[in-house]
Parts: C-alpha cells; structure tokens; sequence
C-alpha cells in the first residue's frame, strides 16, 4: 500500500524526503538496500510479512538522557512550555516520521502521546484529545495503530508496582490507566493491547506477598480482558516479558514463566506474547529461543525487535543489525505461518551520541533492510526443506510401533523397561550441530 507523506504546519524533519528502496547497488543512507515493500516471498509482500511499527517512546518521547547525564538530542517537537502543545507537535511529528519512513504501524503509552493531568479525570481528557488528533492523521495517512499501552511504570506511585502494587489505591490507579488506554486503543483501531509488567515485580523478597501480587496480577488481567471485550475490543491482548530491570525481578520472567501463568489463571484463550529479543537475552536465552517457546504453545503474538549488547548484558535497546540473529528470528516466524494481526514493533532507541535527527530515520533503515534481508534469507531455508528434515529426522523412532504407542499414552514405565531390556544398546546418533551451523552460514552469505 502506498502511503502520502504527511507534513503539519511545521516540517520536523526538512530536507528528508521518503525513504524509497533503492536496492543494494545505491549509496544513499536515506534509502532501503533490501525492503522493497511490495517485493512478493513466500506468496505475501515483505510489507504484510514484516509489519512494521515504529515505537512513540523512544523515537519521539526520548531525548538521549540516562542516569549518568541529561538529553543529548534537540526535539524540535518538545520545545514549548505548554506540555499539551507539545503533544499535539508530537502527533504530527510522529507522523511526518511515519510517512516518510513509510511504516504501516506505530505503537504507543497513554503517557508517551499526552501528558498525566493532576487528576484522573484530567488524565482522560488530556488523551483522549490527542487520541482524536492521532484518529485524525491516521485517516489521512492509512498509517495505523499495532498496539496500545499503559505506562504503569514512569510515575513515583507505581514504585511498588502497577496492578501488583500492596496498596490496593494504587492498584485502583493503575486500573484507571488501562481502562482508558484500552478505549484509547479501541478508538484508534489497535490491532492489540500490550502489559508489559516493569514494575510487577520485587527488589526485596522479604517483604514482598509474591503469591498474593500473582493473583492480584491474574486478577487485573482478566477484568482488563473483560472491560476491552465489553467496548469491542476484538484484538489479542499481549505479555511482554522481561526478567529484571526495572526491578530487580519481574514476574513476566521469560516466554515459558508468562505461558504457565496465563494457563494457570485460564487467560490464554485472550493473551498472546510480545517477545523482545532483549528482554529474551536478558533472561539467559536467545530470542530464537522465546520465540519457539510461545510458537510451541500457539501464543506467539508479536514481536519488540531489537538487539542488546552481548558486552554488558542490559536493556540497550538498540537496532536489530545482527544478522544471525534476525535471521534465526524470521525462520522461526515463517516456519510458524507469520506473525497474524502482531509485527515488527521497533522497541530501539539511537545511542546517546547519535544527536542528528536524520540518525532516528537511519536506525529504522537498519532495522527494517536487517528483517527484509532476514526474511529472504530464511524463506529459502524453510522452503527448501534441509533443516527441517534433519531434524524430523532425529525423531523417527517415534513414528515407529513402540515410540508411537508412547507418545500415544499407551505404554507404561514398565513397559519401557521390558522395550529397553529386550532391546541392544541404542546406536549413537550425531546431533550434526555444527553441520546445521554451517548450513545457516551458507544460506546467508551464498
Ligand atoms: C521496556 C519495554 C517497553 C514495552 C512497552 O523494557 O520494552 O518499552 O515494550 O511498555
Ligand atoms: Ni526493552
Ligand atoms: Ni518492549
């Protein structure tokens, strides 16, 4: 679908025009080598496969600030002592951004598009007047809304926490948000609706109810899941996990921890996940790895895609550019049928030393030509087959007379012994690791 670019009152970002793909042979910057949105694989465009957002809060909200010093980078949208007027600059920076970059999607907090009022209630109107505004460009444009959010995390309120908070008032709060970040949401066509937990957690064990916060959790989902159904919403409500950071541990561990708990709690025939490659390596495991997890368990939901740094280990959120790992990612995707009403939400940030408002369009460019290389590089993997017939291959023994009668639930623990006792030592077969690496190798750089 081609998009128009859309420019305010103000152009915020002057002298970048839409970024066009060019293909590998150009040295423009400001162009895509690889996504060519309407190029057709595997039977769909790399615009339909990828799906891809741009995220509110890093690009728009952020200014390069960390613990260690202030913002870095000038925000010609955040510039007026009024925090609504910047608001509604942000809203139309953030789609001249859009436009030109060309995303179908974007993402959003309650908190990142308009600012919290002193009361609940100023809360609400101050959204939802930028959710009209943002109803408006999203009209003009065709750009549309992947998921929304609460920020239940930013405020000192929720320093013990949102909806795990011991303090039933600030439970209620955080209620408040989400009611109105759902409408908000629903208003805006959301595709899905994400919690991600920064603050559902603890940094002390020993004074911390862990069992009653857990049901109090479950408990916050499931009227959050009823209150969107009842004002129509029809998408998938999506956990994001994380193990640590904020605190010091997050419930939403990792893929497998938020599986359990959603079945646990009867909340996954509602809840998907929204896996974000470094939250996954912050938990120990490749985002191959979570990935699979929530594709084994039918509840792989979307995708935060971006990159930590192997060095130090925390949340950098930085561009996804390491091809081994987006590629890993897009077979994983692929091999499960894609990513359904989820996507490529870039939860990335440029670093602080990236100062150019240009650099916000060249991490995307980054990003973006990473997965469309990544998904034709993996679609030739898929469809030809290899891997997965090495490693069906591993488990024939179980298409076979005994084997099938156990994953049947026909056999017993003595009846594996009587198979194993009338049975020569089993033969060894190689797992071929290092064969299946070399594969992925050549297949990405043949
Ligand atoms: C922070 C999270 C956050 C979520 C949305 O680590 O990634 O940005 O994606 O609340
Ligand atoms: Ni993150
Ligand atoms: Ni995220």
């Amino acid at each position: 679908m081609s998009r128009s670019v859309y420019v305010g009152d103000q152009e915020y970002f002057p002298g970048i025009e839409r970024i066009e793909f060019e293909g590998p042979g150009s040295d423009n910057p400001l162009s895509f080598k690889a996504y060519d949105p309407n190029r057709i694989v595997a039977g769909k465009t790399m615009e339909e496969h990828l799906r891809f957002a741009t995220c509110y809060w890093h690009t728009f909200c952020a200014d390069g600030a960390d613990p260690f010093g202030p913002g870095t980078r000038r925000r010609p949208w955040s510039e007026s002592s009024d925090p609504m007027q910047n608001a509604r600059s942000k809203v139309d920076a953030a789609f001249e951004f859009f436009t030109k970059l060309n995303v179908p999607f974007y993402c959003f907090h309650d908190r990142d598009m308009a600012p919290e009022g002193s009361t609940v209630a100023e809360s609400e109107a101050n959204l939802s007047a930028l959710v009209s505004m943002a109803k408006e460009r999203q009209r003009a444009t065709g750009v549309e809304l992947l998921w929304g959010t609460a920020n239940l995390f930013s405020h000192p309120r929720y320093m013990n926490g949102g909806a795990t908070n011991p303090d039933f008032a600030v439970v209620a709060h955080a209620g408040a948000q989400v009611k109105a970040a759902l409408e908000a949401t629903v208003e805006l066509g959301g595709q899905n609706y994400v919690f991600w937990g920064g603050r559902e957690g603890y940094s002390c064990l020993f004074n911390t109810d862990t069992k009653r916060e857990l049901e109090h959790f479950a408990r916050f989902l499931a009227m959050a899941r009823d209150y969107g159904r009842s004002i129509g919403f029809k998408g998938t409500f999506l956990i994001e996990p994380k193990p640590m950071e904020p605190m010091y541990h997050q419930y939403d561990v990792d893929a497998q921890t938020v599986i359990g708990f959603l079945r646990q709690h009867g909340l996954d025939q509602d809840f998907k996940l929204n896996i974000e490659a470094n939250h996954a390596t912050l938990a120990g495991h490749s985002s191959a790895h979570d990935l699979q997890m929530c594709v084994d368990a039918g509840m792989l939901g979307s995708i935060d895609a971006n990159r930590g740094n192997p060095q130090n280990g925390w949340d950098t959120d930085q561009f996804p550019m390491d091809m081994y790992d987006c590629v890993q990612n897009m077979i994983i995707v692929l091999a499960a049928g894609g990513l359904g009403s989820g996507g490529f939400n870039f939860d990335a940030k440029v670093r602080r030393e990236s100062t150019d408002l240009e650099d916000l369009f060249l991490g995307h460019i980054g990003g973006m030509d990473a997965y469309a290389r990544a998904l034709v590089i993996a679609d030739r993997i898929v469809s030809e087959g290899k891997l997965e017939e090495f490693r069906a291959s591993r488990y024939t023994s179980f298409s076979q007379t005994a084997g099938r009668r156990f994953e049947a639930g026909e056999l017993g623990l003595a009846d594996l012994r009587d198979f194993a006792a009338g049975s020569p030592e089993p033969i060894q077969e190689s797992g071929k690791q290092e064969w299946v690496e070399n594969i992925l190798n050549d297949y990405m750089f043949s």
